[in-house]
């Protein structure tokens, strides 16, 4: 007997610099009953889904920083969201930026959260892989989250929710091999990860051009090489200039991409998901018991050893 979950993955077009909480959580309900009205069991949100990609710019004002992050989840601008999922009985994933105070300290994180049917939060996620640079400033596409974010201090965790091992990630990370592998290694049967990425960094121009390509690739591999379903949703579009990319989609534990959006905004693509998909693969060609035991492990990295890589020019 399969099991099946129905999943929304829910793009979003760009969220302006001054847009509101009101205005982009009316936006993330609208998709949520949208959602619903096709019998899904979750729907997922993109990364940052509540304000601009704001680590485009080297903000220097505090007060302006700290308007773009939550100080908890739900937030009074959160909790009509919630209370919605709880109403419509339907779970969703949500990216946004965090911001902590742990002993007096301001601990800020590029987060995601896991919420259940009943609107409880039932896993929470920090971004690892922050791209671009803390300081670099010349850019006609700034990456400065190593200048707003600290690095996730919660690894790569599974959530035993929906009747399935759910995980999450968040945009870069989904560029990282351990990523998914470190989730496989846990059984997990999905993962939703949200992403902003520009269209490109502005150079070299050849990379830029294939960044729709290497968006799939790395999301259709990390599928197929641990037998899991894998829902990618973008923030799209021209957001305050900078172009990003959509493509939302959902894929199968096959690597086969099963459903895609084709506009630049706010956007749903719907899935039946079989869960039970996996497990051909799983039995065979991705058996990590009989193919990929620890000391497989041990016997790579003792023979490589640590390679030191190659002096950049
Ligand atoms: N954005 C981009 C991403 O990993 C990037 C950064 C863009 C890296 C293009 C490489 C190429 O999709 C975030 N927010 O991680």
């Amino acid at each position: 007997m399969s099991r099946f979950l129905t999943v929304g993955a829910a793009q979003m077009g760009p969220i302006a610099r001054h847009e509101t909480r009101a205005s982009t959580v009316k936006r993330l309900m609208e998709l949520m009953k949208e959602a619903k009205s096709f019998n899904c069991d979750i729907v997922a949100f993109p990364e940052l889904a509540l304000t601009t990609f704001f680590p485009r710019w080297p903000i220097e004002d505090e007060n302006e920083l700290d308007s773009f992050y939550e100080t908890e989840m739900p937030s009074p601008a959160t909790r009509p969201l919630f209370n919605l999922a709880s109403e419509l009985g339907i779970g969703f994933s949500l990216g946004y930026a965090e911001l902590e105070i742990r002993n007096g300290i301001k601990r800020r994180f590029n987060s995601s959260v896991l919420v259940d049917k009943t609107g409880n939060i039932t896993g929470k996620y920090r971004k690892i892989h922050l791209p671009g640079h803390a300081d670099v400033l010349d850019r006609p596409g700034q990456h400065l989250e190593k200048r707003f974010f600290e690095v996730g201090d919660f690894g790569f965790p599974v959530f035993h929710a929906f009747g399935a091992i759910m995980g999450m990630c968040i945009c870069n990370d989904r560029r990282w091999p351990e990523t998914y592998r470190v989730m496989g290694l846990q059984g997990v049967e999905m993962v939703l990860l949200g992403y902003n990425s520009p269209v490109g960094l502005g150079d070299p121009y050849e990379l830029d051009a294939l960044e729709p390509f290497h968006n799939h690739l790395v999301m259709q591999s990390g599928a197929y090489q641990n037998a899991t379903w894998v829902v990618g949703v973008a923030k799209a579009g021209c957001e305050e200039g900078f172009n990003m990319i959509g493509q939302t989609c959902i894929i199968a534990p096959s690597g086969e991409i099963v459903a895609m959006c084709c506009t630049m905004g706010d956007e749903l693509v719907i899935r039946k998901c079989d869960l039970d998909m996996a497990k051909p693969y799983r039995a065979d060609i991705f058996n990590f018991s009989a193919h990929r035991r620890p000391e497989h492990y041990t016997l790579i990295t003792a023979r490589t050893g640590a390679v030191k890589p190659p002096e950049s020019d």
